[in-house]
C-alpha cells in the first residue's frame, strides 16, 4: 500500500448527503453529469491517486529537481514524471474547465472533492497541471488573440507560472520594480528579477506560459500600477502553437526547500541574458492586480484544500498505527503490573488527539466544501443578480478561513498525527514527517496567515459592511434555533450558540478599536494584534457548526444503516460531541483577550524583545 490514505466516504457524505449537490446536475452548464458520474470521476481519480500518483510521492522528495545552470533549467525525477504523465493521459486536467474548454461538466464541488485526491496524494501534481487553468484567465480576459493562445495552451499541454514575488516583495506585492516597456509592435520588454516562483521550469512540457505582474514605465506605484503580462518561456507561432526562439525569461535558480521539493520553486529574471523577455499585455488592458487576484483565489483555494488534504491522510496513517501498536496496560489497571497490554487507542490521551485530529480533517473538509457550494451557485449562474452578488461575497468572506484556518490547523494537528507513532513518526518510514514538511508551506505562500487575517477583517468584513457575515450568521442561528438532533444535540448547540456570540464580541471590539482609531490612529494596532486570533476563532465556528449539521444528518440515518455506515454515522456524532464539548469553550477566553485589548505590546523597546 502506498502512503496516501483517501476519505471517500467521507467526500461523498459531504456532497451528496449534506450538500445535495446532485440536484444541481442534470441541468445548464451541468447537464451532462448527473450522481453517477459524480461518483464515478471520484472513484476513478481515487484509484489512479493511492495508486500511480501516491507512488512518486517519497522518491522525488528524497531526489528532489536539479537545476543545470549552463542552460538554466531543472530536470524532474523519472518517478515523478511518470506520475505526471498517467494523470495528464487519464485528461484529469479537464477537470475545472469550462465546457466550452473541454471541461468534465462537473461543478465546484465535484471539483474540488476530486482535486483533494490528487493534492492528497502528491501536491506537486496538481500545480504542475495549472496549464490549463490558467488558460481559463487568457479565455476570460484576454483579446482575440490570446484566446486563441488559450486554445494552444490547453491543446498543447503547456505549464503555467503565476509571477509575483520578488525579493523586497513579498506579502507586499505593490513593492514589485519589474519593469515593463512598452515597444513599436506593442509587445512590451520585461526587466527584472522575480523569486520563489512555483514551475518555473520543468522538463515535462515543451513550454511554459509565465503569468507575469511587471510594471509598466510611469505607472503609478503600489498593486494599482501593475499590470499582467503573457511572457511564454518559447515564443510560438500564433496560429498553429509551433515552438520558436527562446525568449528571455530565465530561471536562474532552484530553491533548496524543507519540503515540496518536487515542486520547483525558481528565481525567474526577465530581460537580462542578452534576449529580450518579450511580453504581451492581457486583453490590452492596465488591470494588473485585479486580473491576478482571479488566479490568486483558486490558488488560496487550492492551498487550503492541499493542507486539509495531508491532514487528513495523516490522521488516518496515525489511526491505522494506533489499532495495531501495543502499548502499556488500560489506565484503570495502571497499577496492576501483570495487566494484558492495550493498544494505544484503549488511552485517553491517545483518542483525545485522534479525535481531534478527525475534527480538523473532516470539519475542515466540511468548510471548504461548503465553500465550494457557493462556488457552484457562481458557476451556474443559479439564481437572480441578488443571490448571485451573495454567493460571490460568502465564497469571498470563506476564502481566507480556507486558506488562513486549513493551512495553520493542518500544520499542528499533523504534528499531532506525528505523536501517535510515538518515535517511529519521526522516521522516514512512515509519510507524517514528509507531510510535515510538505505542508508547512501552506501557511506561507499565497499570503501568509496575517495577510489572509488582514483580508478576512479589513476586506470582507467591514468593507463588505458585514453583508456576508450576517448571511453565515443567520444560517447559524437557524441551525442553533432548530429542533436538529431531536434533543440530542442540545447542549452542543448550546455551545454553538455561545461560540456564535463569543465571535460576534470579539467582532464587536475589534469594530469598536477600528471605529476609535479615527481619534487616535494607534488604536489600528489593537485590531492588528487580533486578527489571527479573530480568524481561528471564526475558523472554530465553522468546523463546529458543520460537524454539527453533519452530526444531525447521522443522526437521522443511524436507523437501519449497514454496519459500515453505522460506524461511519457514529463517528460523525462522536467528533461533533467532542469538538463542541472541549474546543468550542475556548472562544469565551480568546474573546476576553480581545475585549483585553491594550497597546503595551507596541510600546515595548525593540531591544527589549
Ligand atoms: C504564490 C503561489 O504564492 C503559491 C503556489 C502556486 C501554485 C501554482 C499554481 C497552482 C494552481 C494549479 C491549478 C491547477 C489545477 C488543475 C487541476 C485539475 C485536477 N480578493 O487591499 P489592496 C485586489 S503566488 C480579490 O489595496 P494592497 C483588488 O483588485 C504569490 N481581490 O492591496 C484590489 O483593488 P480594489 C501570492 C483582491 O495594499 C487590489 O488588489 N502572493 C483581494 O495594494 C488592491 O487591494 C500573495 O498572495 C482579495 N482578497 O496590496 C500576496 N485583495 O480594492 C499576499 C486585494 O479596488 N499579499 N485584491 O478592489 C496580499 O494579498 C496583500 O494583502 C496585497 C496588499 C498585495 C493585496
Ligand atoms: P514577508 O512578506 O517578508 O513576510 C515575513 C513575515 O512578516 C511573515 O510572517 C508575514 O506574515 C509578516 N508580515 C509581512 N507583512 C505583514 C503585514 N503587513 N502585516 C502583518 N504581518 C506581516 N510567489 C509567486 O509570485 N509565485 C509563486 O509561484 C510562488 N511560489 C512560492 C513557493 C514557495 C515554496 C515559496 C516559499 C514562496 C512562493 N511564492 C510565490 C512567494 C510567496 O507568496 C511569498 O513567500 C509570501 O507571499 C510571503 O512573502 P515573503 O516570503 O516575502 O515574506
Amino acid at each position: 500500500m502506498g502512503h496516501y490514505k483517501s476519505n471517500v466516504r467521507d467526500l461523498e457524505f459531504n456532497l451528496f448527503e449534506v450538500l445535495g449537490v446532485q440536484n444541481r446536475l442534470g441541468k445548464g452548464v451541468l447537464a451532462d453529469s448527473d450522481e453517477e458520474t459524480a461518483r464515478g470521476a471520484l472513484s476513478e481519480l481515487n484509484n489512479l491517486a493511492v495508486g500511480p500518483l501516491a507512488e512518486s510521492f517519497a522518491d522525488a522528495d528524497r531526489n528532489p529537481p536539479v537545476y543545470d545552470p549552463k542552460t538554466f533549467s531543472a530536470k524532474l525525477p523519472e518517478s515523478f514524471k511518470k506520475s505526471y504523465q498517467q494523470l495528464w493521459d487519464g485528461e484529469w486536467w479537464r477537470l475545472g474547465l469550462t465546457n466550452d474548454l473541454g471541461g468534465l461538466g462537473l461543478p465546484p464541488t465535484v471539483q474540488w472533492a476530486a482535486s483533494e485526491l490528487i493534492l492528497g496524494a502528491n501536491p506537486a501534481l496538481f500545480m504542475y497541471l495549472a496549464g490549463p487553468n490558467f488558460a481559463m484567465i487568457l479565455d476570460r480576459n484576454g483579446n482575440e488573440e490570446q484566446k486563441r493562445w488559450a486554445r494552444i495552451m490547453i491543446d498543447r499541454a503547456w505549464g503555467a507560472t503565476m509571477v509575483l514575488t520578488e525579493p523586497d516583495a513579498g506579502s507586499d506585492v505593490g513593492a514589485g520594480r519589474t519593469k515593463a516597456v512598452q515597444q513599436a509592435d506593442g509587445t512590451w520588454h520585461i526587466d527584472g528579477v522575480k523569486r520563489f516562483i512555483t514551475s518555473g521550469d520543468q522538463d515535462m512540457t515543451e513550454n511554459i506560459m509565465h503569468l507575469v505582474l511587471a510594471r509598466p514605465e510611469g505607472a503609478k506605484p503600489g498593486t494599482k500600477g501593475l499590470s499582467l503580462f503573457l511572457v511564454p518561456k518559447f515564443h510560438f507561432d500564433t496560429n498553429t502553437g509551433e515552438l520558436g526562439e527562446r525568449n528571455g525569461a530565465f530561471v536562474t535558480n532552484v530553491e533548496h526547500k524543507m519540503g515540496l521539493k518536487v515542486s520547483t520553486t525558481t528565481e525567474l529574471t526577465f530581460g537580462q541574458h542578452g534576449i529580450p523577455a518579450v511580453g504581451w499585455l492581457l486583453g490590452d488592458v492596465h488591470d494588473g492586480i485585479a486580473q491576478m487576484f482571479q488566479v490568486i483565489e483558486y490558488a488560496r483555494m487550492m492551498v487550503g484544500t492541499k493542507a486539509i488534504a495531508t491532514l487528513s491522510t495523516g490522521y488516518l496513517n496515525a489511526l491505522e498505527y494506533a489499532k495495531e501498536r501495543v502499548q502499556g496496560a488500560d489506565l484503570t489497571q495502571m497499577l496492576d503490573k501483570t495487566a494484558p497490554r492495550v493498544t494505544i487507542t484503549h488511552h485517553p490521551d491517545v483518542r483525545r488527539s485522534l479525535m481531534l485530529q478527525k475534527a480538523y480533517a473532516e470539519g475542515l473538509r466540511a468548510v471548504y466544501l461548503y465553500t465550494a457550494s457557493y462556488q457552484d451557485q457562481i458557476w451556474t449562474q443559479d439564481g437572480d443578480e441578488a443571490a448571485l452578488k451573495l454567493a460571490e461575497r460568502v465564497n469571498d468572506l470563506l476564502l481566507p478561513i480556507v486558506k488562513g484556518v486549513g493551512s495553520e490547523r493542518a500544520t499542528e494537528q499533523l504534528v499531532q498525527s506525528l505523536q501517535t507513532l510515538g518515535g517511529s513518526g519521526f522516521l522516514q518510514d512512515y509519510p507524517i514527517e514528509q507531510y510535515i514538511r510538505d505542508a508547512k508551506i501552506d501557511s506561507l505562500y499565497e499570503g501568509t496567515t496575517a495577510i489572509q487575517s488582514q483580508d478576512f477583517f479589513f476586506r470582507k468584513i467591514v468593507r463588505d459592511k458585514g453583508q456576508a457575515l450576517a448571511h453565515i450568521a443567520g444560517e447559524i442561528t437557524a441551525f442553533i434555533e432548530s429542533e436538529a438532533g431531536n434533543g440530542r444535540l442540545k447542549n452542543e448547540r448550546q455551545l454553538l450558540k455561545q461560540a456564535l456570540e463569543d465571535v460576534q464580541g470579539m467582532l464587536g471590539s475589534m469594530i469598536g478599536y477600528l471605529t476609535a482609531s479615527q481619534e487616535d490612529a494607534t488604536n489600528l494596532y489593537k485590531v492588528g494584534q487580533h486578527t489571527v486570533r479573530l480568524l481561528i476563532s471564526a475558523g472554530d465556528l465553522l468546523v463546529g457548526w458543520q460537524l454539527l449539521r453533519q452530526a444531525e444528518i447521522a443522526l437521522g440515518k443511524l436507523d437501519g444503516a449497514s454496519a459500515k455506515d453505522q460506524a461511519f454515522y457514529q463517528g460523525k456524532i462522536a467528533v461533533a460531541s467532542f469538538f463542541a464539548k472541549t474546543v468550542l469553550p475556548e472562544l469565551t477566553a480568546r474573546r476576553a483577550i480581545v475585549e483585553g485589548a491594550d497597546n503595551d505590546l507596541m510600546e515595548v523597546p525593540e531591544s527589549a524583545f
